[in-house]
């Protein structure tokens, strides 16, 4: 079912969405053509000026009514997101809550300063600069964080008075989309202003990407179709944003707290089952502690449960059959034939896929080089601090970790490490940064644990 220009539009044609970890079909979505999506870019178009119009204010009491429709079907929505994505019910509550702030931060955010006055460039001048609204949004979004990716584009996005139009991902299209029109109808936001716009990736998500009628496009998913969407609007000169994937590195140097490091590698690199852009998919380790380091973490990853979300294991399903095959096929079994070592992990049953610490890593393997994608650990062994940062660099990464006791040394390395965001001391994104991670500048932020950290249960076992 789309929702387009204030409507709820059958589909011709549906497939089916599944339970990931039970296989059951729990609903269908609608499979969008590039006819659907045009008539909702034609209607953000038209309702576009008068959204912008309305002031920051109205909107904002739109975007609290959106929110508080979406709070209304709270419990629901956590249990449709673990259907949906296979996430614990920890990751759904996450999620949820996430594209509920998005939506508070949005509303205030939007009401504040909307420029500044620069310095002018000849006497006698006033020189402002004033935030205007880019125009009509295309949003396409991934199946890993469905509600918080798709809100941290539509939150701001409608706050600073764009129209939307959202694809969401066909493994999670329900949660992703539907659930948002469904809010935002009851919200009363006026007809066009967000459009939903269901279907698979080559044909609805392709037909959206390719449109000339946006003023921006904002993609969250593969490095392969990213390069695919970012190649064809170059040649038309198509205003895109893109957020991809990366390998993640997460550092152990030799004075760190090996046990505190083992308990974050755990977060890091397998909340979500290892499906998320900031999972940390190379574990460096100095050599004084690697022993100790590889002990601890294939002791707790062996106490993992996996199973059902609904029977509270601590890791559910992976997202499908292709992303398993990905995981095993492409990633461990080529990184095991070239020398890796299965500390333990490595097996499956159906979308189950068991942790897997790999040691003896070096680059030449898929386990070190790509983005994995999966619950897998994989291990390498630096010599020095020197060697260890060579190893993390020189990759696409979005988030590093370091783990040092000396917090200085800790903070020296994290600023020679490549990513956007490093940690120290801590396992990625906790700190909540990156939902206020500037758009189009480049800059490195650092968070820094200072007092003991909260860790959940299942990293400390
Ligand atoms: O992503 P796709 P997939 C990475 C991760 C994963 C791999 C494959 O490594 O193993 O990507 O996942 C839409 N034109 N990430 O295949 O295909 C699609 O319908 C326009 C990292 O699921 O990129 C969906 O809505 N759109 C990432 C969205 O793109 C197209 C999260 C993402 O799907 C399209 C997900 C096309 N030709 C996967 N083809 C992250 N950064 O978190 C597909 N889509």
């Amino acid at each position: 079912m789309h929702y387009i220009d204030g409507a709820f539009v059958p589909a011709v044609e549906t497939a089916p969405v599944h339970e990931k970890a039970t296989g059951a079909e729990i609903g269908r979505y609608a499979l969008g053509t590039a006819a659907d999506v045009d008539r909702a870019v034609a209607a953000a178009r038209r309702a576009q000026p008068g959204w912008a119009a309305l002031g920051a204010p109205e909107r904002a009491a739109y975007l609290t009514a959106f929110a508080d429709h979406l709070r209304s079907r709270y419990d629901e929505l956590v249990e449709l997101s673990m259907r949906e994505t296979g996430g614990v019910r920890a990751k759904a509550v996450d999620e949820v809550s996430a594209g509920l702030k998005q939506l508070a931060i949005s509303a205030v955010e939007a009401c504040g300063t909307a420029g500044d006055v620069l310095q002018p460039y000849k006497a006698g001048k006033l020189s402002l600069s004033r935030a205007v609204p880019l125009g009509v949004l295309g949003i396409i979004t991934p199946w890993n964080y469905p509600v918080n990716l798709a809100m941290r584009a539509v939150a701001p996005g409608l706050a600073f008075g764009n129209t939307i139009v959202l694809k969401p991902a066909e493994l999670t299209p329900i949660i992703g989309g539907r659930v948002l029109a469904e809010a935002a109808d009851a919200a009363g936001l006026p007809p066009g202003v967000f459009n939903v716009v269901e279907g698979d990736g080559p044909e609805a998500g392709h037909a959206l990407a390719e449109h000339r009628g946006l003023d921006l496009l904002d993609f969250t998913g593969s490095r392969e179709v990213g390069t695919a969407i970012a190649l064809s609007a170059a040649r038309d000169l198509r205003p895109v944003r893109l957020e991809l994937g990366g390998s993640n590195a997460f550092v152990v140097l030799e004075d760190a707290d090996v046990e505190l490091a083992a308990s974050c590698a755990l977060i890091a690199s397998l909340e979500f089952q290892g499906q998320t852009c900031i999972s940390a998919s190379r574990h460096i380790v100095l050599e004084p502690v690697a022993d100790a380091y590889v002990a601890a973490l294939t002791r707790k990853a062996a106490a993992l449960t996996v199973g059902n979300p609904f029977d509270g294991v601590d890791l559910g399903p992976l997202i499908s059959e292709a992303q398993r095959d990905r995981v095993h096929e492409r990633i461990v079994l080529p990184s095991v034939e070239k020398g890796a070592v299965v500390a333990t992990g490595a097996t499956y049953d159906g979308l189950f896929y068991r942790p897997t610490v790999l040691t003896g890593v070096t680059p030449d393997m898929p386990a070190f080089a790509e983005e994995i994608f999966g619950p897998v650990l994989p291990v390498t062994v630096a010599a020095t601090e020197e060697e260890a940062i060579g190893l993390v660099n020189g990759y696409p990464m979005l988030m590093n970790s370091v783990f040092s006791r000396d917090l200085m040394r800790g903070m020296a390395v994290a600023e020679r490490l490549n990513a956007g965001e490093v940690h120290v001391n801590d396992a990625h994104a906790r700190h909540g940064a990156e939902n206020q991670m500037p758009g189009f500048t480049r800059r490195q932020w650092i968070g820094v644990q200072r007092g003991p950290l909260d860790l959940p249960e299942w990293t400390r076992r």
